[in-house]
């Protein structure tokens, strides 16, 4: 079992955005990445369909009470996968991230599980499918290397970027918490943590 490192700097500050690099050791990031293969292997990860019509690049699952699907019906959040299968919980590898710098009490109800492949990206967006947009959102990164855009509150305008580890750990709460964000490009094969390379991406949230 891994160890959640113990911060001597602070989280680099980058527009409102908290980004804890190497916030989680190798063993904890083996550890997280097999906690989620078991989560998969019960959901399976997907390629949503937009609601207009495109494939995402980014495969997904989730875990919790609440998954984030996209489909010809829209965006939502719902129970279950579209299997019918509920989602399993969100495993105490992840729970723990959440503790550490969410600064909540409650936890969060929702984790949204990205497996990005070769070539795989993610456009700029908001996350404003919550039903309260008060919590933060606690996003974790395993395997590649991916390159993170941080915008505006409102599309458009000069971004920032910054390379995501695995292991880095990205708080976007408070003010920020609607900034346009996205990932242009992963660096394929940076890193040997997932067997089948590529990058996870968790982001844990209150959804419901
Ligand atoms: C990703 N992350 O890192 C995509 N959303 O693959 C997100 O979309 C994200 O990192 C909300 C808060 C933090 C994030
Ligand atoms: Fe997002």
């Amino acid at each position: 079992m891994g160890k959640l490192t113990e911060e001597a700097a602070p989280p680099l500050q980058l527009r409102g955005l908290a980004v804890h690099a190497g916030l989680i050791d190798e063993a904890g990031q083996a550890a997280m990445a097999e906690d989620i293969r078991q989560v998969v292997r019960v959901v399976p990860m997907r390629a949503p369909v937009t609601p207009s019509g495109r494939k995402m690049s980014v495969r997904m699952s989730a875990a919790g009470d609440l998954g984030w699907v996209s489909d010809a019906g829209g965006y939502r959040y719902s129970a279950r996968h579209h299997s019918g299968i509920p989602w399993p919980p969100i495993p105490a590898s992840v729970l723990r991230v959440w503790e550490l710098v969410s600064g909540c009490r409650r936890p969060p109800d929702s984790c949204l599980i990205n497996l990005y492949g070769e070539g795989a990206r993610m456009g700029m967006h908001r996350d404003a499918d919550e039903a309260c947009l008060d919590w933060p959102v606690v996003s974790v990164s395993l395997g590649d290397d991916a390159l993170f855009r941080i915008g505006n509150l409102q599309r458009g305008g000069r971004t920032e970027s910054v390379w995501l580890h695995s292991g880095d750990v990205v708080v976007m709460g408070g003010e920020a918490r609607l900034r346009y964000h996205g990932i242009d490009r992963i660096r394929f094969g940076s890193s040997k943590l997932l067997c089948n390379g590529g990058r996870l991406n968790l982001t844990l949230r209150v959804a419901g």
